[in-house]
């Protein structure tokens, strides 16, 4: 008996030797393993032999199909381990080290303008400031003497959030904790404060295209003594040529925010139709695009600074509207679109 159960293990070990899939495995399994399979048929002779034989057979038996699973198991495994080793060789070579084969990414026009507006104010001496895009009504309003139901509010409308807090609706927000975390340079020190805050501003506003519900501006404040709007001119036409690299026309107009006394209009002229009028600049040759003015007493006061000793300027530049300007987007909305088709024709030109 132990010779047909040995036999029966070498046979099953020359198969498996010639066996290279898994169908052909699983066909041999079936054929020693199945319910009608070479080991369990040998089971069908046992009904001749003695008990004493049964038993012994019967282990024996036991034990192939024990030993078959397992060679069988075994197979199956080296059949896989060869087919990874296979699908690996077939890769094409993969150098960590090579640079990505992927087309560049592009700045956003507005990021480029903001940084050749902040690489200009830096070499003037001016700080270049973060702020917060979620701020308090104090911030936004309050500290700028714009007091609750205060009509210049409603050309300001913004998104609120259920604790009172808002998206800020004007870099001015910043305004206030910037004058309180330099006062005291300028009170001991005689340090003037001189800062830029670009940053993202939101109005609920119906979008054309010269306006988006979401843009960006860049404020900037002086303050020091004997601050005039002499100082005030210079840094305005410093960065408008340095921008552009050209002559640009501009003109100043008056113009009635509650934080400046006087407050300017400092429009420049439409450069998308050369001042002949067109959508981008509402027909009227001319655009909007950096109001400023004389910082007004009562802010000043709300940051810590004395306005009977000091005085100061501030501006709140339209980065998105100088970035259309700069690159001709004749309609503002492009700017937020996400299209890379026409973004990625920006490059940084530095
Ligand atoms: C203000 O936001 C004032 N905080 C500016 C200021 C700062 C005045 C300091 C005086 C002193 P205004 O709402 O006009 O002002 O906006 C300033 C500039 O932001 C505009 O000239 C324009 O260029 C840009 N701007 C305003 N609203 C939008 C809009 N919806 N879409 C795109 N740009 C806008």
């Amino acid at each position: 008996m132990a010779e047909q159960t040995m036999k029966l293990k070498q046979e099953l070990t020359e198969k498996l030797k010639s066996v290279s899939d898994a169908i052909q495995l699983d066909q041999v399994r079936v054929e020693y393993l199945g319910k009608n399979g070479l080991i369990t048929g040998l089971l069908k002779g046992m009904k001749d032999l003695s008990i004493e034989e049964k038993k012994t057979f019967g282990q024996e038996v036991n034990e192939l199909k024990n030993e078959a699973a397992e060679m069988i198991a075994n197979k199956g495994e080296e059949l896989k381990n060869a087919e990874i080793l296979k699908e690996i060789n077939s890769m094409p070579e993969f150098d960590v080290s090579s640079p990505a084969k992927l087309d560049r990414g592009s700045y956003h026009p507005i990021t480029l303008v903001q940084r050749q507006c902040e690489k200009i104010f830096k070499s003037m001496g001016f700080t270049v400031e973060d702020y917060s895009e979620v701020v308090s009504d104090y911030e936004c309003f309050e500290s700028l003497n714009i007091p609750k139901h205060h009509p210049a509010r409603d050309m300001q409308d913004t998104y609120y959030l259920e604790n009172g807090q808002l998206l800020k609706s004007q870099t001015s927000a910043a305004q206030n904790a910037i004058y309180k975390k330099y006062k005291d340079a300028l009170i001991n020190d005689g340090v003037p404060i001189k800062a830029i805050f670009p940053g993202r501003c939101f109005r609920n506003e119906a979008t054309d295209a010269c306006h988006e519900n979401t843009f960006f501006q860049m404020e900037g404040v002086m303050v020091d003594k004997n601050i005039s709007i002499s100082n005030l001119i210079f840094f305005m036409k410093t960065m408008l040529s340095e921008v552009f690299q050209k002559d640009i026309k501009v003109r100043l107009r008056p113009g009635f925010f509650p934080f400046v006394e006087p407050g300017f209009e400092l429009d420049i002229s439409c450069l998308i139709c050369g001042g002949d009028g067109c959508p981008s600049c509402k027909h009227s040759g001319w655009l909007e695009l950096c109001p400023c003015g004389m910082i007004h007493p009562e802010v000043l006061k709300a940051g810590g600074i004395d306005p009977e000793e000091y005085t100061g300027f501030a501006f709140g530049l339209g980065l998105t509207r100088l970035a259309m300007m700069k690159y001709g987007v004749k309609d503002i909305r492009d700017l937020n679109s996400g299209s890379l088709r026409s973004l990625s024709q920006f490059t940084d030109d530095e």
